[in-house]
């Protein structure tokens, strides 16, 4: 869970620099839509993490899950971040230089992955404890490419300072029994070293567990007892500083999961829809191995069909939502619906928690 433990682990690190696993920055091709921006791509691989196995009788929340933090040292600094596309994958590289993707097809789900800057406050969390914290970039199992330019149309960036320290703070669920299973993050970054008239780009974390939640709850709520189908909304709105443009809306939800709204003085300007099971990487194929109690078990009978499981594999972002100032008030509201799509569910069949995260990306005018 990344709650307080991981601000124990932040603290820790931060005494004691923790060497960055794989220090390797892997030239791309430029992208081509903001390459006339002068933006470059490189990849950083993070890890590896070795994931352990799941427990038959471990009913827990975390039951085959791995928890890491490792620093991260991006492919420039003093420079711009003007994109990200996060995947998960297994280290072998191939005679073509590439990773095989691991995703719940073969038994791996990405919770998260978040990339926090150590030197920087959080615009909307600023209590004591995470005050010099700032949650950046992140992903969860959908991925997905973000481009803070709106192809090219937009010289901004979030700002890398020259003595900035990155923490990537990842969960990656095993979900096969068994030997740990060693994955890696990695994260294609776009990025402008020649930032003449660029404007800095601002995270915002909306978020349905609070202000906080990332660092007191791990971002995660409970499922309301017996209900199916509920909305949660965020508990308190969240006002900007200064006047800004609004870049980008993404969304953040767990399996179950069908659309985050993201507000604007109460009304939607972004319907965060999530979306199943496009491709076959993100269907995963129950247990049929006869290891009663695995996660799952309970839908392959009643839920699934024919034993495939649909995850969630995109949330549509919203883009250019024009400006925003210190009179708005944003929230979010998450909308499950766990009959249409089953949760992930512990050993025992208990629903796990929900999230319900809006990050929008805003740009200083
Ligand atoms: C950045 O944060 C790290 C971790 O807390 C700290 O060790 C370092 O001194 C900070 N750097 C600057 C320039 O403040
Ligand atoms: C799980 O099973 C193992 C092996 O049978 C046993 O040693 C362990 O105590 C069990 N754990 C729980 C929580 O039941
Ligand atoms: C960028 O271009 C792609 C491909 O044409 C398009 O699908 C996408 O919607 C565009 N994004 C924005 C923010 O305009
Ligand atoms: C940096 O960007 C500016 C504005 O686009 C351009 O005029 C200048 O030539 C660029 N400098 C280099 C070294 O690429
Ligand atoms: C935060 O987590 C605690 C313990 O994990 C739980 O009891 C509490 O309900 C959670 N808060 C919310 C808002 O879900
Ligand atoms: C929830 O999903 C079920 C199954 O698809 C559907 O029948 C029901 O109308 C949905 N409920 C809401 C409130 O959308
Ligand atoms: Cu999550």
């Amino acid at each position: 869970m990344l709650s307080s433990a991981l601000v124990a682990a932040l603290a820790l690190a931060a005494g004691e620099p923790v060497p960055a696993a794989t220090p390797a920055i892997e030239p791309l091709p430029a992208p081509p839509a903001s390459a006339h921006l002068g933006v470059l791509r490189a990849r950083t691989v993070s890890g590896p993490y070795a994931v352990p196995g799941m427990i038959a009788n471990d009913t827990s929340d975390d039951n085959g899950m791995g928890s890491y933090v490792t620093q991260l040292t991006l492919p420039c600094s003093n420079c711009y971040i003007t994109g990200a596309e996060f995947s998960l994958a297994y280290p072998e590289v191939d005679a073509a230089g590439s990773r095989a993707v691991a995703n719940v097809d073969s038994g791996m789900y990405l919770h998260h992955a978040v990339l926090i800057n150590a030197n920087r406050s959080d615009a909307v969390c600023t209590q004591d404890s995470a005050s010099h914290l700032q949650r950046t970039f992140g992903t969860g199992n959908e991925r997905g490419y973000l481009d803070l330019t709106l192809n090219g149309t937009r010289r901004t960036g979030y700002y890398v300072g020259a003595d900035d320290m990155f923490f990537l703070a990842v969960e990656v669920m095993n979900q096969r029994a068994g030997a740990a299973r060693e994955v890696v993050i990695t994260t294609a970054w776009d990025y402008a070293t020649n930032t003449t008239d660029f404007k800095a780009a601002v995270p915002i974390w909306l978020d349905i567990d609070g202000a906080c939640g990332t660092y007191t709850n791990g971002s995660e709520v409970a499922v309301p007892a017996d209900a199916h189908v509920f909305s949660y909304p965020s508990p308190d709105a969240w006002s900007p500083a200064a006047a800004y443009e609004v870049l980008v809306a993404g969304s953040h939800m767990h399996d179950g999961g069908t659309r985050l709204d993201i507000a604007k003085n109460g009304a939607v300007v972004c319907e965060g829809v999530a979306h199943y099971g496009e491709t076959p990487g993100y269907v995963s194929t129950l247990p049929d191995d006869g290891m009663s109690g695995m996660p799952g078990m309970n839908m392959a009978a009643s839920k699934a069909d024919a034993g495939q499981l649909a995850h969630i594999s995109s949330i549509h972002t919203c883009f250019d939502l024009g400006a925003t100032s210190a009179s708005d008030k944003w929230t979010v509201t998450a909308h499950y619906n766990m009959t249409e799509h089953p949760g992930m569910e512990t050993t025992d069949g208990a629903v796990k928690p929900i999230m319900g995260i809006g990050l929008l990306y805003l740009m200083e005018v």
